[in-house]
């Protein structure tokens, strides 16, 4: 019988044989036609389904609410020194993009992980702040620079009120407020921070929605989908700020020495 060739990349989201290429199986005149919004398409390439329409405007949600933060946070510093020392729009761009991690817009997948891990073993929220404490981590998706209990992110107010209304059930984000009420106690800044609010949207989300099997979540969890909706929403505003630069034709960036302490 015919022997198949081995092929070297296994690829199961997009198709660009024949005359249309299509996403997930759903032809791109069809995306048109139907008026898909950036939140199906990611549904169609990073999940492989056609989303609800309330998931795929949570979907888009995310990315318009994360989508800049203004100049001085660290992935737009990043991008306007890199603009200014004459880079181009690529290398601005990921010279800001490298910065989003575990204290910056990529906390996303790991508070998913440890408030999921709390719900599921039945953790009260002091126990598991403590816990976390005791082993020398931080949260991921609580505290931030300048938001604080008194300087209300914006945000997450949005979030929390999209998930209250469209979602059946809302049980991660109601554990990680509980948290929240124990995170203020210690100080003020201790918020569910906007990474935090995502991550356990998604929680609330993937298993309250029908849409996905148990091992699909865990694979969704333990892959890391969630930290994409931050780099993709950021994108947007990193490329103004690049833009932005070039546009001001601002000269080369050097730091103010007195704003330097030097200690050799
Ligand atoms: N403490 C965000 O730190 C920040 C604690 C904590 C327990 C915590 C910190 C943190 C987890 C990572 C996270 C996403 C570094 C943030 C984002 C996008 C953004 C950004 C923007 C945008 C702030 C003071 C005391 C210490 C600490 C304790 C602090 N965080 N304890 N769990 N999570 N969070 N990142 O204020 O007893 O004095 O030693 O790492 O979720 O990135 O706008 O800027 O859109 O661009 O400098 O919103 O919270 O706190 O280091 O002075 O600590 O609080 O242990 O306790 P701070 P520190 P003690 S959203």
């Amino acid at each position: 019988g015919k022997v198949r060739k081995p092929t070297s990349i296994i690829s199961t989201i997009c198709d660009d044989r024949g005359d249309e290429l299509s996403y997930a199986g759903v032809p791109i005149s069809e995306v048109c036609k139907e008026q898909y919004n950036m939140g199906d398409v990611i549904g169609l390439l990073w999940f492989k389904r056609k989303l609800p329409p309330y998931a795929s405007k949570f979907f888009e949600m995310c990315l318009k609410l994360v989508a800049d933060h203004g100049p001085c946070v660290s992935g737009a510093h990043n991008t306007i020194v890199a603009a200014r020392a004459g880079k181009d729009l690529v290398s601005s761009l990921v010279s800001g993009l490298l910065t989003i991690g575990p204290r910056f817009g990529g906390a996303i997948d790991d508070s998913a992980r440890v408030f999921q891990d709390a719900v599921d073993n039945n953790l009260q929220p002091s126990q598991f702040v403590e816990g976390m404490k005791s082993k020398g981590k931080r949260i991921p998706g609580i505290g931030h620079l300048i938001k604080s209990a008194d300087e209300i992110d914006k945000r997450v107010v949005l979030l929390k009120d999209y998930a209250f209304t469209h979602f059946s059930s809302t049980k991660y984000l109601e554990y990680a407020l509980e948290v929240e009420k124990y995170t203020l106690q210690k100080a003020n800044n201790l918020i569910l921070n906007v990474d935090g609010c995502i991550g356990v949207l998604f929680l609330d989300l993937l298993h309250s929605s029908g849409l996905f099997t148990q091992q699909e979540i865990k694979d969704i969890i333990d892959v890391g989908y969630l930290n994409g909706f931050f780099i993709v929403g950021r994108s947007v505003g990193l490329i103004g700020h690049a833009l932005d630069q070039r546009r001001n034709k601002q000269g080369l960036y050097r730091h103010q020495a007195d704003d330097v302490h030097y200690a050799l």
